[in-house]
């Protein structure tokens, strides 16, 4: 296994829209476990392909108190059960340090298929909801800073920035 690069805020290529998985083969199970083993070293609790500079329609997530419920989604459709809103304090390992209010549906389903290529379904609310909103926004290149202010967004852009270059210079 292997620990894979997670891109950050404002890096471009975290606005690719991701594409379709045709096959769930052995090479797609490899990237599911690097990405899981890159999301629990993290740590956090859901990472999107798109996260890691692979475009392809796949995340992970583990909502679990005990880190021992590891979730993959190929393909993951959403379908909105209860549009009512519920705010969360979200943050995003492509935006470390950084955590605001986000407003999303409260009640989901989501249709994907599995790490063998089964189809399966779910319905999630809380967290579980939360997650898997916030990472198939990752797949169509949305990030959660963009449900904030244009100004909170340039702050947090322009602080990343300032990081960045500090990073490289020492
Ligand atoms: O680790 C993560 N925690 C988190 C907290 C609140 C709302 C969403 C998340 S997802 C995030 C990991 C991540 O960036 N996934 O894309
Ligand atoms: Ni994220």
């Amino acid at each position: 296994m292997s620990l894979l690069t997670i891109l950050e805020y404002p890096d471009l290529r975290l606005r690719k829209r991701a594409e379709r998985v045709e096959a769930v083969d052995d090479e797609l199970r490899t990237l599911i476990d690097d990405m899981l083993e890159t999301m629990y070293a993290a740590p956090g609790i859901g990472l999107a392909a798109t996260q890691v500079n692979v475009q392809k329609r796949l995340l992970v997530l583990d909502v679990s108190e005990e880190n021992d419920s590891p979730m993959a989604f190929i393909n993951p459709e959403i379908e909105v059960l209860d549009p009512e809103p519920m705010g969360y304090e979200e943050g995003c390992l492509s935006v470390p340090g950084y955590f605001d209010l986000v407003q999303r549906p409260r009640k989901i389903r989501v249709r994907a298929l599995d790490r063998d290529g089964m189809p399966f379904e779910l319905e999630a609310e809380g967290i579980l909801a939360v997650c898997l909103q916030h990472e198939v926004d990752h797949l169509d290149g949305k990030l959660f800073v963009d449900y904030l202010s244009i100004l909170k967004r340039q702050r947090i852009k322009n602080k990343l920035l300032k990081d960045k270059k500090q990073n490289l210079a020492s």
